[in-house]
């Protein structure tokens, strides 16, 4: 197949699903078990249908189109990304890597490869945890660390637990075992992704080979104090959460800095309640999203968080709660699955580059377990997570070449 063919067909798709957002004209928001995520999982499913994959939606919404290998007891090999997004997000943040899975799957048809193993193409549910602050849940699931507790336990901003938003799409949650894999029935996984950083842009790289990915946790963490007037209340009898809380949040951006590794700490939520100018705040509620190549970082600001909560909140003469909604280690990925690529850069002149991944992805759960490599594509200006995210049609379509040439070599 001729390259503008595979450019013109990722950009048909990727122009096609960007229309399914729930902020038209304001970036990408497509949460899971929404109106959205079921309009682009029917477009994705089409897609493999209209590529002669097998298809069917797993207990925990992953879409799956599935070219069928000779031995069906053979680990397959799988590709593919996230169809959810964050909030007014970028049109390529995950969708772009299901898309290029599904490519893959048309060029080993048409290179006329006999799988000897099945080639599993895909678009995987809920990895950004917008909705419910976790994160990776339907790769979670496939890898049997998702269940009905889970589901219970965690609520979106409305009180919606993701077992109620999973009944309200059409899904049972108390058969989300169903989605778990056999043992050792993966054999690898790949994953195309943007970079959502500056480096392969900022160097006129083409294609980026991820060698690891950072290790996160994410807390949301609630202060209690109490609700007084903001005038007549004297500074030194009130319970502030808001102060109490903002006396900790202004340190974490620091500790992650002293780290001068890379490690990085975010305040992405700071909500007060109950919200009034005129009330001293009775709760104030914020996440905490820490990430670093050495885990041990991660733990250490963790430690120290919860020291200063200690310290602040117990000054106020209130509470806290600090609740765990994420917590996955860094994981290095494939270098045999890299180097193939790296061969394949070589021989079609792509220009290419060893570095590691600062997002997490599918490829971080998945990863944990299984034989996993990544390849990022530019970020126009290192932007992500926001509208004007921006990659090039044809920088997907040169991943996918190279992706399609390691699917020929894994599956025959
Ligand atoms: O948050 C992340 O790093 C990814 O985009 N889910
Ligand atoms: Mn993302
Ligand atoms: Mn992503
Ligand atoms: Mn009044």
């Amino acid at each position: 197949m001729a390259i503008e063919e595979v450019i013109g067909r990722v950009a048909r798709d990727l122009e096609h699903l960007k229309k399914y957002t729930a902020t038209p004209g304001e970036g990408c928001t497509r949460l899971p078990f929404t109106k959205e995520a079921k309009e682009a999982v029917e477009y994705l499913r089409s897609l493999m249908e209209e590529a002669g994959l097998e298809v069917h939606e797993d207990a925990a919404g992953n879409v799956i189109g599935i070219l069928k290998g000779e031995d069906q007891e053979a680990p397959c090999v799988m590709m593919g990304s996230h169809y959810d997004s964050v909030v007014n997000g970028g049109d390529f943040d995950g969708i772009a890597g299901a898309v290029c899975a599904i490519e893959v799957a048309r060029q080993l048809k048409e290179k006329g490869v006999t799988p000897k193993r099945n080639f599993a193409a895909v678009g995987f549910c809920d990895e950004e945890g917008m909705r419910f602050g976790t994160g990776y849940f339907g790769s979670g699931a496939m890898l049997g660390d998702r269940d009905v507790e889970y589901c219970r336990k965690f609520k979106d901003t409305d009180g919606i637990s993701i077992y109620e938003a999973m009944k309200g799409y059409g899904l049972d949650p108390e058969k989300i075992g169903d989605a778990k894999w056999k043992e050792g029935s993966i054999g690898h996984f790949l994953e195309v992704h943007i970079e959502q950083g500056p480096v392969l842009d900022a160097e006129g790289v083409e294609i980026g080979l991820v060698d690891c990915i950072v290790g996160i946790q994410r807390y949301m963490v609630t202060v209690y104090g109490r609700a007084d007037h903001a005038g007549t209340t004297p500074m030194d009898m009130r319970m502030d959460a808001v102060d109490a809380a903002t006396k900790v949040i202004s340190k974490i951006p620091d500790w992650a800095r002293e780290k001068a590794d890379g490690t990085v700490a975010t305040i992405g939520y700071i909500n007060t309640v109950p919200g009034g100018m005129n009330i001293v705040a009775e709760k104030c509620e914020f996440t905490v999203d820490i990430r670093s190549k050495n885990n041990d970082n991660i733990n250490d600001i963790t430690r120290r968080i919860r020291a200063a909560l200690d310290r602040e909140v117990k000054q106020m003469g209130g509470s806290y709660e600090m609740d765990n909604k994420l917590t996955i280690t860094p994981v290095q990925l494939s270098m045999d699955m890299l180097k193939v690529m790296e061969k394949s850069c070589q021989e079609h002149e792509i220009s290419y580059k060893y570095l590691p991944s600062g997002a997490g992805h599918d490829a971080l759960e998945i990863g944990q377990t299984i034989p996993t490599a990544m390849l990022f594509v530019p970020s126009k200006d290192g932007r992500s997570h926001c509208p004007v995210e921006f990659s090039k049609y044809s920088d997907f379509a040169k991943a996918s070449v190279l992706a399609a040439e390691l699917a020929e070599k894994l599956v025959t």
